[in-house]
C-alpha cells in the first residue's frame, strides 16, 4: 500500500534498474518488490555512510550505552571546534546530556568557514550569490534519528528526557530505513513527567504532575502532502510559542544546519507538548496539547500518516497543489477531523483540486486554512489557534501514548516496549507495585525491619558511644545493657520472614544484565506514579506553611507524613541491607544466614553499573555501616586492585536545586523534585575514561548527593540540628571537593552548617586531609556578581570568624582561618549560576547560562581533582575510611546539637558561668547545713536556748530556716541569670532560648539540695536523739 503511489525519485530508482514498465498486474507487482529493494538499497546506504561519517556506525552493532556516555574522558573538558562530521553526534549529546539548548546548533568547522569574508579584498562579487555548499553539514534531525538509531534504550529515554527539558521536540515514530520499519517510542518517552495548570485549576493554585505517556491529550498532527512552500516546522514553533520568546521547539529550514538535506530523518515523527500555566495571559492554549510533526511527504510515508490519522484529534495537512494525491487524503480512516492548510502565493496552487477535495471529503470552509496573499504569518498563526482551541475544547478524542502502541502494532509499526526483557521486568515490577494501597502500611507490611526497629536501633547504637544516659552506673554495665538490648533488636528484625515483595524484589534485580536495569526503572517508574500525587501536595503544603514557622506542631506533621508516604526503590534497598545486617547477627552456619550472604555483591553490580546507593538513611540518620561496608568489599572484588577513587559532594539547603546541579553536570539522575526529597546521602560511581586517568590520578569518582540541610528555623523546631550536622560533617570529611550549594536568600544557613563541620573537623584527630571547597551561588545571573569582591571576603571574615570560635572552643588556637582547615580560595573558589528555567515554566526551556555556567563548574571541578595533592583512596581505604569518619560522628556529643560554634560557644560560657552559681549555692548550703549540725548536736545541751525540748519541733524549725535561705540562693540563681542576659558581650543573645531551660535547672537544682538538706538534717536529729537516748542508758548503768 505505502509504495502505490511512487515518488518522482523512485521512478528514477526504478527506471535505472532497466526493468520493462509493463502494464500487466503480474508485473506491477515485480516492479513493486523491484522498488522496495532498490530504494531500501538505496537507502541503507545512506544510512551506513551516515552513520559511519557521524562515527556512530560502529555503536550500531554494539548500541551506545549510558555507562559509555557518563564516562569522563578528555573530551568532558575539552572545547575544541568541532572538525569533522564524525565528531559532531557525541559533541551533542555531550551538550544534550548537560541539558543545554545548543544542543543542535553543533556543526563541524569547514575550513571555508574560517575564511573571513570581510577582509576579503577579491572585488569579484559574484561568488556572494553562490549558496554555500550545505551539503557535507549533518542536519541536526538526522544527527538526532543517527543516534537514537545507534543508543540502546536507556540512553534514548535519557536522550528524550533531556530534550523535553530543553523544549525540543522528542521523536515519537523513529524510522530505520535499514529495516524499512519505524517504531513508535514509547520506552523513551517515559521517562518525561511533565507539571501544568489548565485553567480549570487556576484560580484553586492547583496544579497537574503527570507522566506525560499516561496522560490523556488530544494530539493535533501537522503533515505535510508534497512539495510545500510554507515552512510547516517554522509555523509550528510561532505557532507555540508566546508572543515575547520564541523558541526552536521544531528544527526547521532556517536554522543552522537546518537545511542540510535530511538523509535518515525523513519518516520521522516527532512530538512535543503545549502546557498551559494557568495565566490567561500568557497562555496560548487554556488546556494541554499533544503536538506531532511528521518530517517529509506522506506519500512517502503513508504508514506514519495513518497513524497519526487514527491517533490525533485532528490532522493539519500542509500542502501546495493537491491533483494527483487526493486519494491519499480520502482513503484515510480518520478518527478525528483534517484541516487543509495551503499557501495561495505558491504557483502550484490550484482552487480546483481543493474544491474537489472538499466536496469528496465533505470539508467545509471551516477545514481549509489558506494563507493569502495579503495575510502574513501572524494572521495565519491567529487562524491556526483559534482552530486548534476549538478542537480541543470539543474532541473528544484523547488519547495516551500508551494507548497508541495498540494502533502502532495493528498498522506494522513497532513499539520500543515489546522487547521480552522490557516485558518480564514490567510484569515482574508490576506484581510488587500493584499490590501497593495505602503506602505507610505496606511498608509496615513488606518492609519491617527498616521502620522503628531500625530508629531504635540507630538510637542504641550512638548511645553506645555517646553514652548521654549513663547516670550515675557503671559504665561498662551500661554498655553491655546496651549491647544486649541491640541484640534484642536484631533479633526482632530477623522473626519477620522475608516478604513477598522483597523475594521478588532481590529475584527481580537478580536477573541478567538488560532485565535488572529495565526492572529497576519500571520500578522507580511505578513507584514514582503512585506517591507523586499525595507528595505533590504534601510537598506544597510543607513549603507553604513553612513560611509561618510558628506551626511547629503542623510542619512536623507534614514533614512525618512525607517521610511516610515516600516510597522509592531505595527503601527495598534499604531493607535489604537491614535483612542482611540482621543475617549477621545469626551463627555463621545459619542457613539463613547463608542465604543472604550474595546480597552486597548484587548491590555492588548495581553501584559499578552507575545506581545510586544509599549511603546515609535519612529517615533514621544512620548509616548501615556493615552493609555498606560490604558492598564497598564487594566492589573492590569487582573492579581491579588498587582502583583509586575521588569524591565530590554537594551541600546546601533544602531545595535549592542540588540534585538538579548534579544531574545536569554529570548526566546523572538523583531524584528530584519540588519538594525535600532527597532523604540522607546517595552516592553513584562515574567512570573515568583510560585518557584521563592519568591526569585525574584515579579511576572513578563518586559523586554523593545530600539531604538539603533545613534552615535554622526549622531545624530549631524538631532540634534536626544534630542530623544536619552530622550528616554535614560526614560527608564534607569523604569528599575531595565539596560543592556548597549557596541560594542568595539562604547563605547564613549555610555558614552555620559550615562553621559546625569546621568545629568537628578540629575536634576528630583522625581527619588528616583537606578537603576542598567550591561555593556556588545559584540563581544570579548579573555578569557583574564575579567582580563583587566585597561579598566574597565578607563571607570568608564570616568563615574565619567561625573558625576561630571553633579553635578556641576546641583549644586548638592556631588555626586561626577558614583555609587553615578547608581548602578555599575567595577568588577562585566562587561560581555564579544563572537560574535554571529560561522563561515561565512548564513550556519554559532550560536557560543556555545554566547549563554553561554548570559545565564551566564541571571543569573547574575535574581539574581541582587532578589537582589534588594527596593520593587517592582505593576502594577499600575508602570503606576504612567512611567507617571511621562515621565512628567520629557518632562519638561526638557535644557539637552536633547546636546550630553553629559561635551558639555553642555562647552556652558553653553560660555553662561555665552557671556552674559557678551553682558551686556558690552548695557551699554557701553546705556551710549552713555543717553549722546546723552542730546546733543539732548540741540541742538539749547548756548553750541551746530554744522554748521547747521536742527535737521535732526543733527540726520543723530549721526546715523552715532551711527554706528560707534555699529560697533565697535560688532567687539569686534566677537573677543572676536575668542578669546574665541583660549583658551585651559573648553574644549571650544566641542563647536565649536556653534560659528557660536554665532557670528550670536553677529550680530544679533548689529541688535538689531542699532533698538533701532535709535529708541530712533528719539524719543528723535522728542521730542526735539516739545519741541522747544511749546517753540516759548509760546514766542510768552508771546510777
Ligand atoms: N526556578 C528555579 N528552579 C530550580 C532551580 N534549580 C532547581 N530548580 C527546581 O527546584 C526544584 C528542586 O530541585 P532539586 O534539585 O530537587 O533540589 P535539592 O536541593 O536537591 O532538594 P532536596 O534534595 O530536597 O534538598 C526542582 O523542581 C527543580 O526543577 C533554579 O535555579 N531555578
Ligand atoms: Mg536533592
Amino acid at each position: 500500500m505505502c509504495l502505490k503511489i511512487s515518488t518522482v525519485k523512485e521512478q528514477q530508482v526504478y527506471c535505472q534498474c532497466g526493468k520493462n514498465n509493463s502494464q500487466t498486474t503480474k508485473k506491477t507487482d515485480d516492479r513493486m518488490k523491484c522498488l522496495k529493494l532498490t530504494d531500501l538499497f538505496d537507502k541503507v546506504t545512506k544510512l551506513k555512510d551516515l552513520m559511519e561519517d557521524m562515527d556512530i556506525e560502529h555503536y550500531y552493532g554494539e548500541k551506545l550505552s549510558l555507562g559509555r556516555i557518563l564516562e569522563i574522558d578528555k573530551k568532558t573538558i575539552t572545547d575544541q571546534p568541532v572538525k569533522s562530521n564524525s565528531d559532531v553526534p557525541l559533541c551533542f549529546l555531550k551538550k544534550l546530556m548537560m541539558v543545554n539548548v545548543t544542543a543542535r546548533n553543533v556543526k563541524s568547522v569547514c575550513e571555508s568557514d574560517s575564511d573571513d569574508k570581510s577582509r576579503d579584498s577579491n572585488l569579484d562579487l559574484d561568488d556572494l550569490f553562490e549558496s554555500p555548499n550545505t551539503g557535507s553539514k549533518l542536519n541536526p534531525l538526522d544527527i538526532i534519528t543517527g543516534l537514537f538509531l545507534g543508543s540502546d534504550v536507556f540512553v534514548q529515554q535519557e536522550m528524550a528526557l533531556k530534550m523535553s527539558m530543553c523544549q525540543f521536540s522528542v521523536p515519537l515514530l523513529l524510522p530505520n530505513h535499514d529495516t524499512n520499519k519505524c517504531t513508535l517510542m514509547l520506552w523513551a518517552m517515559r521517562d518525561i513527567v511533565k507539571k501544568y495548570r489548565p485553567q480549570s485549576l487556576s484560580n484553586s493554585k492547583g496544579f497537574i504532575e503527570d507522566r506525560i505517556v499516561l496522560s490523556k491529550l488530544p494530539m493535533i498532527s501537522f503533515v505535510r502532502l508534497g512539495e510545500c512552500s510554507l515552512s510547516k516546522s517554522e509555523i509550528l514553533n510561532k505557532l507555540l510559542s508566546n508572543s515575547q520568546q520564541y523558541h526552536d521547539t521544531f528544527v526547521h529550514r532556517n536554522m543552522e544546519c537546518g537545511d542540510s538535506p535530511k538523509t535518515i530523518s525523513n519518516g520521522m515523527t516527532e512530538m512535543t507538548w503545549y502546557l498551559p500555566c494557568g495565566n490567561p495571559n500568557i497562555d496560548i492554549f487554556s488546556e494541554p496539547v499533544a503536538v506531532a510533526n511528521l518530517r517529509g511527504d506522506i506519500a512517502s510515508f503513508v504508514t506514519q500518516y495513518s497513524f497519526l490519522c487514527q491517533t490525533s484529534a485532528a490532522v493539519f495537512v500542509f500542502f501546495d497543489h493537491l491533483d494527483a494525491k487526493i486519494s491519499l487524503l480520502t482513503n484515510q480512516k480518520h478518527n478525528g477531523q483534517i484541516f487543509l492548510v495551503g499557501n495561495y502565493e505558491s504557483k502550484h496552487f490550484s482552487k480546483n483540486a481543493r474544491k474537489n477535495l472538499a466536496a469528496e471529503m465533505g470539508l467545509t470552509k471551516y477545514n481549509i486554512i489558506i494563507k493569502l496573499k495579503e495575510k502574513n504569518d501572524a494572521v495565519l498563526l491567529n487562524d491556526l489557534r483559534k482552530t486548534i482551541t476549538d478542537v480541543v475544547e470539543n474532541t473528544r478524542m484523547k488519547m495516551t501514548i500508551e494507548q497508541m502502541a495498540d494502533i502502532a502494532r495493528q498498522l506494522g509499526i513497532l513499539v520500543d516496549e515489546d522487547s521480552r526483557e522490557c516485558q518480564t521486568a514490567r510484569t515482574n515490577a508490576e506484581a510488587i507495585t500493584e499490590e501497593i494501597q495505602d503506602i505507610l502500611k505496606y511498608k509496615e507490611d513488606q518492609l519491617p525491619r527498616q521502620g522503628q526497629i531500625w530508629k531504635e536501633l540507630t538510637c542504641l547504637e550512638k548511645e553506645e558511644f555517646r553514652l548521654r544516659n549513663v547516670g550515675s552506673g557503671n559504665i561498662e554495665d551500661y554498655k553491655s545493657e546496651l549491647q544486649l538490648k541491640k541484640q534484642g533488636m536484631r533479633k526482632k528484625q530477623n522473626k519477620y520472614d522475608m516478604s513477598t515483595a522483597m523475594t521478588c524484589f532481590i529475584k527481580a534485580i537478580s536477573s541478567p544484565g538488560t532485565e535488572r536495569f529495565y526492572f529497576l526503572k519500571w520500578m522507580r517508574m511505578n513507584l514514582d506514579n503512585l506517591s507523586r500525587i499525595k507528595l505533590s501536595e504534601l510537598r506544597e503544603k510543607y513549603k507553604e506553611i513553612c513560611k509561618n514557622s510558628e506551626n511547629k506542631e503542623e510542619i512536623n506533621k507534614i514533614d512525618r507524613q512525607i517521610s511516610n508516604s515516600s516510597l522509592g526503590t531505595e527503601h527495598f534497598f534499604r531493607e535489604m541491607g537491614q535483612i542482611y545486617e540482621a543475617s549477621l547477627s545469626l551463627p555463621k552456619t545459619d542457613r539463613a544466614r547463608k542465604q543472604l550472604q550474595h546480597l552486597p555483591k548484587l548491590c555492588a553490580e548495581l553501584l559499578l553499573d552507575g545506581f545510586p546507593l544509599e549511603l546515609v538513611d535519612g529517615d533514621a540518620s544512620n548509616i548501615p555501616l556493615r552493609w555498606v561496608c560490604d558492598v564497598l568489599s564487594q566492589l573492590s572484588d569487582l573492579v581491579s586492585p588498587n582502583r583509586k577513587i575521588r569524591v565530590v559532594t554537594v551541600l546546601g539547603v533544602q531545595s535549592t536545586g542540588k540534585s538538579t546541579l548534579l544531574n545536569t553536570m554529570f548526566g546523572v539522575q538523583f531524584a528530584v523534585s519540588s519538594g525535600r526529597c532527597t532523604r540522607g546521602a546517595f552516592m553513584l560511581l562515574i567512570k573515568i575514561n583510560e585518557d584521563m586517568k592519568k591526569v585525574l590520578n584515579c579511576d572513578f569518582m563518586l559523586i554523593i548527593d545530600t539531604e538539603g540541610l533545613k534552615s535554622p528555623e526549622l531545624a530549631q523546631l524538631d532540634n534536626s540540628y544534630e542530623h544536619d550536622n552530622e550528616l554535614a560533617t560526614l560527608v564534607v570529611g569523604l569528599s575531595d571537593v565539596t560543592v556548597v550549594n549557596v541560594a542568595m536568600e539562604n547563605s547564613t544557613e549555610m555558614k552555620d552548617i559550615l562553621q559546625i563541620v569546621v568545629h568537628a573537623f578540629l575536634r576528630m584527630k583522625e581527619v588528616g586531609k583537606k578537603p576542598k571547597c567550591v561555593f556556588v551561588h545559584q540563581n544570579v545571573s548579573d555578569v557583574s556578581a564575579h567582580k563583587n569582591s566585597r561579598d566574597r571576603k565578607l563571607l570568608l571574615e564570616q568563615l574565619n570568624e567561625m573558625t576561630k570560635a571553633a579553635a578556641k572552643m576546641e583549644k586548638k588556637e592556631e588555626n586561626k582561618s577558614f583555609t587553615d582547615v578547608m581548602e578555599y580560595s575567595p577568588d577562585t573558589g566562587n561560581w555564579y549560576i544563572p537560574g535554571l528555567w529560561n522563561g515561565n515554566p512548564p513550556m519554559a526551556p532550560v536557560n543556555a547560562g545554566y547549563s554553561e555556567a554548570v559545565y564551566e563548574l564541571k571543569k573547574n571541578i575535574i581539574q581541582l581533582l587532578g589537582n589534588c595533592e594527596s593520593s587517592a583512596n582505593d576502594v577499600m581505604e575508602f570503606k576504612e575510611w567512611v567507617t571511621s569518619l562515621w565512628t567520629a560522628v557518632k562519638h561526638e556529643n557535644f557539637i552536633f546539637s547546636f546550630r553553629n560554634s559561635l551558639v555553642a560557644d555562647a552556652y558553653m560560657r553560660l555553662c561555665t558561668e552557671f556552674n559557678k552559681w551553682e558551686w556558690e549555692f552548695r557551699k554557701e548550703m553546705y556551710t549552713w547545713v555543717t553549722n546546723v549540725e552542730t546546733r543539732i548536736s548540741n540541742f538539749g545541751k547548756v548553750a541551746v536556748k530554744f522554748e521547747s525540748s521536742d527535737m521535732r519541733d526543733f527540726l520543723a524549725c530549721l526546715k523552715i530556716e532551711a527554706t528560707t535561705v534555699l529560697s533565697t540562693w535560688e532567687k539569686k540563681l534566677l537573677d543572676n541569670l536575668t542578669q546574665y542576659f541583660k549583658q551585651t558581650e559573648g553574644h549571650v543573645y544566641l542563647v536565649e532560648g536556653y534560659k528557660e531551660e536554665f532557670a528550670n535547672s536553677a529550680k530544679s537544682l533548689r529541688r535538689e539540695m531542699e532533698r538533701s538538706v532535709f535529708n541530712q538534717l533528719t539524719v543528723a536529729a535522728e542521730i542526735r536523739e539516739k545519741r541522747a537516748e544511749i546517753e540516759k542508758i548509760k546514766e542510768n548503768h552508771t546510777l
